[in-house]
């Protein structure tokens, strides 16, 4: 593993009076009495709270260039006061914060919120940062370094915040062979030659980028469960589990293992792995005695059961609710939480088979068990009804069942937005997923009030995704892509922050606040996502990649395979007919409005018109296009984006940037350059030779 690594956007570069990082630095300056001196509240003690004062000293010493004192004791009349609520909350004889704080306000803390104010009494004069809990103030300490870090600290500072969601998690797609599944961003950083690394210098440290943006979770294993992997529940490998969940303890963070169904039958001797027998259960019960022995903390399992040939109830005709009951009632007495993921699909399927749909799949298999799931349990499902596509429309299972816990899983890792090869800012798509009105419980109910248990009274609920990390040097293979993986926690913590506000604050932590830089990347991240649509597969199509890599072109790639995702373009038009009149009838599983919207061709958005309807080339959208002339237009328009791309790079002052990522970048976007130019030449040549409709632009078409 490379143990050598980039500090992403926890750099805090020292910055200076003048030149790059000036606006910080005056933020500084009018701060600088109160930064050499942190005073701790008495009585709070935890690993928490250390971390949290460890990571202030830190990022103030490396951005001013001064390590402040520690003490106990109020001696300065300026000072920064950290501490939690929960505990005594004095700085000696003056109070923390306490009367204060509205009644109103210490309410919204919850368990993870914080404050930050200014606090004038006695002659003193301080800044306070205080969390109900110690995690609420290590929260708070990363936002007060974020403040200082991108110059928008000041004295006047007075804010209350909690995060939305309950669990912000993420998913390792991480073998213990140290191979990633769809990972981009070289090996693991958790495991090698099957074992767990002994040196978790660099787990920890992801720890720390983790938590500085509000993550609480983590499942440490890949979904699907390999023969090893199966292990990671017993004994045998539970003691290396544990170190690893020392690390993320140590920055708030729980632990969770993917599980596989049929470990009873494949470790543990029984001749069945079926839900419903005793000895089944019963071993279920004991594995989770050994966890909890080891990790008294634990989180739970994450299970992909019944999905691309893994094991699960259904091969002994039991159903998901007693699969997912079963390792509920396990965990239960240690408070743990089974994630239960909905991607269930046939992927056998013949595709001469016009009435199987994939994308009904989900929604089919769970909807009717609403009721059934303990209150452990919590349904994880894709934002999309199909696979992490470019565009999809949102996922009709969010808010379908009112009785069961459920939570959303975004893909950080760009299996099929460029591979962290091509920049692709993912922060706009997720927010139109999350600003999605379902309609379950009338106008109003969106995706993100749903997954905050707020539309229905969810015990538990919360947002996951697959992180995208390896142990490259700067973490996510694109120097950019780290972006995502910033802005998700981001989002997380607060989905009112704008796409465009994430990406500013992530450039500025980065990159530091010269504007043409700033701007650039700005610029870039922020056009990426449509770009990278429009030189890929159109109006909401799908798929049309390279089968099982998912990197580049492929237009028939996937078309007369078993798994189910289909384009059907013939000499004549595209698209997949889901209407209920003629089609497979899965616009019905949208709510009211919402399924006529998708069901007419009058309505239909443009840009989900192909997930829809199957169309003649000739129909014409919204904009006033025709389909063929839309798909010609935005496949020249995307190559001309990353050209442009490129000749602002290369505008860029090539000191206002160090070499590495200066270069690292530049070779990424011409290799983007290439990537489009091929989709852009594949996709249109494809369609006229399909169609035999000439360009209007009489363009270069092959
Ligand atoms: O999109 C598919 C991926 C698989 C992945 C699966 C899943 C972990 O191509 O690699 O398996 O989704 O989400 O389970």
């Amino acid at each position: 593993m490379n143990s050598n690594y980039d500090l992403a956007w926890l750099r805090y570069d020292k910055v200076s009076a003048d030149g790059a990082g000036r606006e910080q630095s005056l933020a500084l300056q009018q701060l600088q009495g109160y930064l050499s001196n942190i005073v701790m509240a008495d009585g709070v003690s935890s690993q928490v709270f250390r971390t949290a004062i460890q990571e202030l000293t830190k990022g103030i010493g490396s951005l001013t260039g001064e390590q402040p004192s520690l003490s106990h004791t109020v001696e300065a009349d300026r000072f920064l006061a950290v501490g939690t609520l929960e505990d005594t909350g004095n700085l000696g004889h003056l109070p923390l914060l306490n009367d204060s704080l509205e009644a109103a306000e210490a309410a919204r803390l919850g368990e993870e919120g914080y404050v930050i104010r200014e606090v004038a009494r006695e002659g003193k004069d301080y800044i306070v940062i205080a969390g109900r809990t110690e995690k609420g103030l290590l929260y708070g300490v990363f936002h007060f370094l974020r403040l200082l870090q991108t110059g928008q600290a000041s004295e006047a500072l007075d804010l209350v915040e909690a995060p939305k969601y309950q669990l912000r998690m993420v998913n390792q797609w991480d073998n213990m062979d140290g191979s990633i599944e769809r990972g981009y961003a070289g090996q693991s950083v958790f495991y090698q030659d099957n074992k767990i690394v002994s040196d978790l210098t660099r787990v920890r440290q992801y720890a720390r980028m983790l938590a500085s943006v509000g993550i609480n979770g983590i499942a440490i294993n890949n979904v699907n469960v390999h023969e090893v992997e199966t292990k990671l529940i017993t004994p045998e490998l539970l003691p290396d589990v544990a170190r690893v969940a020392d690390v993320f303890r140590d920055y708030g963070i729980r632990l969770y293992l993917s599980v596989n169904f049929a470990a009873p039958l494949e470790l543990g001797g029984t001749s069945t792995a079926d839900p419903l027998e005793p000895v089944v259960q019963e071993w279920w019960k004991e594995r989770a005695a050994d966890i909890y022995r080891y990790i008294a903390d634990f989180g739970g399992f994450l299970v992909k059961a019944d999905s691309e040939n893994r094991p699960g109830p259904f091969t002994y005709g039991r159903d998901h609710a007693d699969g997912a009951n079963m390792l509920a009632e396990a965990l239960e007495p240690y408070g743990g939480l089974v994630l239960w993921r909905c991607f269930v699909y046939d992927c056998h399927q013949d595709w001469r088979d016009r009435k199987t749909d994939r994308a009904r799949a989900a929604y089919d298999h769970f909807k009717p068990l609403d009721g059934r799931f303990k209150d452990n349990v919590i349904l994880q499902i894709k934002n999309g009804p199909m696979d992490f596509q470019v565009r999809e429309p949102v996922s009709p299972l969010f808010g379908a069942m009112k009785q069961t816990n459920q939570m959303l899983e975004f893909q950080i890792t760009q299996e099929y937005t460029g591979q962290q090869r091509h920049v692709c800012y993912l922060i706009p798509q997720w927010k139109e997923v999350l600003e999605f009105d379902t309609l379950c419980q009338g106008e109003g109910s969106k995706v993100k009030d749903i997954v905050a248990g707020q539309v229905h009274p969810y015990k538990y609920s919360g947002i996951t995704a697959v992180s995208s990390i390896g142990d490259d040097y700067n973490w996510t293979g694109h120097y950019l892509a780290q972006s995502n993986l910033y802005g998700y926690g981001r989002l997380l913590w607060n989905p009112e922050l704008s796409a465009e506000e994430i990406a500013e604050e992530w450039t500025n932590m980065t990159f530091g606040d010269d504007q043409a830089v700033v701007n650039t990347i700005l610029d870039i991240l922020m056009e990426s996502w449509p770009t990278y649509e429009n030189y890929t597969s159109p109006l909401g199509v799908g798929w049309m990649v390279v089968p099982h890599y998912h990197y580049g072109p492929d237009v028939d790639g996937y078309e007369y395979s078993k798994w189910g995702t289909y384009h059907f373009a013939d000499r004549d038009g595209i698209g997949v007919d889901r209407t209920q009149a003629t089609g497979t009838g899965y616009s019905a599983q949208y709510v009211g409005a919402n399924a006529a919207l998708y069901d007419s061709l009058e309505t239909c958005p443009d840009e989900l018109l192909l997930f829809f309807h199957h169309v003649p080339y000739t129909h014409v959208l919204k904009s006033g296009k025709t389909v063929i002339q839309h798909i010609y237009d935005t496949h020249f328009a995307g190559v001309e984006q990353v050209e442009q791309w490129i000749v602002r790079w290369d505008a860029l002052e090539k000191d206002k940037l160090d070499q590495q990522r200066y270069t690292h970048v530049k070779e990424r976007l011409l290799e983007q350059l290439e990537s489009a130019k091929h989709w852009r030449d594949v996709i249109n040549t494809y369609f006229y030779r399909k169609s035999g409709i000439q360009d209007q632009h009489n363009r270069v078409i092959y």
